[in-house]
Order: C-alpha cells, then structure tokens, then sequence
C-alpha cells in the first residue's frame, strides 16, 4: 500500500508538531502538503520535506489531487468552511479541537457528514489515546470500579497565550474533561455549573481563573473540575473516579524520573500537554491513518471521536458559557442522537 498523502493545514504549534510526527514517527503516510495564513511559514517548512509542498489556500490544498487525507490544526473559525470541503471532497479529516466553534455549525457539520453514510471526520480529543486514561476506562468497562459515581478532575497549565479570556478557559481547556466524562461514562452531560472563586492574582487582568465546574451526566453522576491555567508551576492533568466497590486515578506523573539528592527527593514537572500527551498524539495520529487506510475497503474513515463527539462538546461548552455568566446550572441544550441517521 502506498503512503498516505496528508495536508497539514495550520502549521502553528499544533500542527507543526503533527507533520514532525508524520515524518519522523508514522507509519505509512507522508507530508505532501501545507498550508498556514502565514504563507512564508508554510513555504520554509514545505522546503525541510522531501515531496511536499505549499499551497496558500486552505480549499485549494483540501482539493488537490495530491492529497489523500487532511489534518486541520487551523483557527477554529476556519473549520466549518474546512470541514465541509473535505466532506465534498470525500477527503478523510482529523480535526483538531474545536469542531466549529458554535453549536449550531456543529450539528450542520454533522448532519451533512451523516448524509454521506461515512465518517470520514474524525475530532482530535487525544486523551482518549493516552494509556491511562485508556487504563481507567477498561477498569470501568471491566466493572472493577463498581458503578462509577463520581470524577474529580484537575486541569492545570503554568500558562496560557497572552490573548486567553474567561471563556476560552471552557472552551479551550474544560473542553477536555467534557470528551473524557462522555469517554469515560459513555453518556451524555446534561448540565453545567460554572462557579467563580477568587481570581489569581497572577492572572492577567479580567481573566477569571481557577474556574471550578460542575457536570451532571445523563444517568446523575457528578463531575468536578478545577480548571487553572495560569499556575506558573507545571502542567498538571489529574483524573480520580470513585465508583461502588473503589475508587482509581491517574495523571500523577509517576511514569516520569523521579531523582534523589542529599536532603531532596524530586522529580520532574511535565512543562505543557505537548509533553504529557507527546505519547497519546502519536497513537491518536497512528491510528487514525490505519483507519484511512483500511477505509476504502469499506469502514469508516476514522478511529477515535467523531464529529458527533465534536457536536457534543460544543453543546456543553455552551452550557458552560452561560453558567460563567450567572453563576447557575444550565442545562444543555442538544438533539437526540438518534433523531440523526448515522451520527
Ligand atoms: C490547549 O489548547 C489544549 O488543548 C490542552 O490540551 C489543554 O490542556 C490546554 O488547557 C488548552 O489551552
């Protein structure tokens, strides 16, 4: 089977960390294509790959006949329009987060894909990758928590960019614990509370950070989440779920090098998501390109979330938003599942 062909669009930190992996460490795809709004960027990283080349407009790479697949690691405001031409393409897409960036383009992007009676997006929620999280939900799944009743988690980052608001503290950070909740429990959020405690002075000007939010799923199981990203220590993800018969958490690090010394023990801090789930990208991008190709032997083009996963998360990151402001739970508002043919 030859190489899969791969435009990577957006080629910031994201995704020039995805085509650094695609060259260096996935098997049977290559880089044939970038493209970023900086074009010049595009054109020096084209130059370092054998093969590949730029191409300024995100449509126009999306439909080149050299192109087999496409990773969207563009502006979330581009990716509706991105997404649709790969949909009319019939190109296979891993999008990174977000899918779009309201709920409304979500569910039109997911309606238009279930006409095609083919996933081929894919949405880039890669903890679901990681081998603990992986490690939790196969105790879940083997019943050896009990019923799960309870998840506390922590989501914190040293820093975040300069341009970071309240908001995007759910959409772009608290997104994660939405997609690992519905991994995890397999069942819908049906509400959110966002709740306020005293602000970082560290923080930048306005920006409401720690926020603390509150899930409640489906079947009534409770989530918390401390989400702080501006702690000036280290990137610290954390996952404890309590069930019936005990209780299981992850992200303490513990895998990495812990070094002694004449009156310190230590370690060492994991500095941000590209480090901590360096491993996860890679199985998530590994598998993905399996699935393309095995996909014209009749599967879907994907392995992992889809863009229903994608739809949902907008939905209650929504809920988030407007708890932010008043303080309440708010209910999220989503269409049945089931009331959209192949979603
Ligand atoms: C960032 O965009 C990510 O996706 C990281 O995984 C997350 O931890 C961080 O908070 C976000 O800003």
């Amino acid at each position: 089977m030859s190489d899969l062909r791969i435009a990577v669009l957006g080629v910031g930190m994201m995704g020039a960390d995805h085509v650094a992996r695609i060259e260096a460490r996935i098997a049977g795809a290559r880089v044939s294509v970038v493209n970023d709004y900086v074009t010049e960027k595009a054109e020096q990283l084209a130059a370092t790959i054998p093969g590949c080349r730029a191409i300024a407009d995100p449509l126009d790479a999306i439909a080149d006949a050299g192109v087999d697949a496409v990773i969207l690691a563009t502006p979330g405001p581009t990716h509706e329009k991105q997404l649709l031409a790969c949909l009319e393409y019939g190109k296979p897409v891993m999008c990174e987060k977000p899918l779009t960036t309201d709920v409304a383009t979500s569910l039109e992007v997911v309606k238009r894909e279930a006409e095609l009676g083919k996933r081929l997006i894919q949405v880039g929620f890669m903890r679901r990758f990681d081998q603990e999280y992986a490690a939790l939900k196969a105790l879940i799944d083997n019943d050896e928590l009990g019923r799960p009743l309870v998840m506390h988690c922590a989501h914190r980052n040293p820093e975040v960019p300069p341009n970071f608001d309240s908001s995007m503290i759910v959409k772009d950070s608290l997104v994660h614990e939405v997609d690992v909740t519905r991994f995890l429990f397999g069942e819908e959020i049906t509400s959110v509370q966002i709740i306020k405690p005293a602000a970082n002075p560290n923080a930048p000007e306005g920006l409401q950070d720690p926020q603390i939010a509150i899930f409640q799923t489906a079947s009534g199981k409770h989530v918390d989440v401390e989400v702080f990203v501006t702690t000036g220590v280290a990137y610290e993800v954390r996952t404890e779920v309590v069930g019936e018969k005990g209780s299981a958490m992850i992200g303490l690090d513990v895998g990495l090098l812990r070094k002694s010394a004449p009156g310190h023990w230590g370690g060492q801090i994991t500095p941000s998501f590209k480090e901590r789930f360096g491993l996860a990208y890679d199985v998530e991008i590994q598998r993905w390109v399996n699935a393309v190709q095995a996909g014209d032997a009749g599967g879907d083009y994907t392995d992992g979330p889809v863009a229903w996963d994608g739809y949902a998360a907008a939905a209650v990151c929504a809920a988030g938003v407007a708890s932010l402001e008043s303080g309440q739970p708010v209910a999220v508002d989503m269409v049945s599942r089931a009331s959209i043919k192949g979603a």
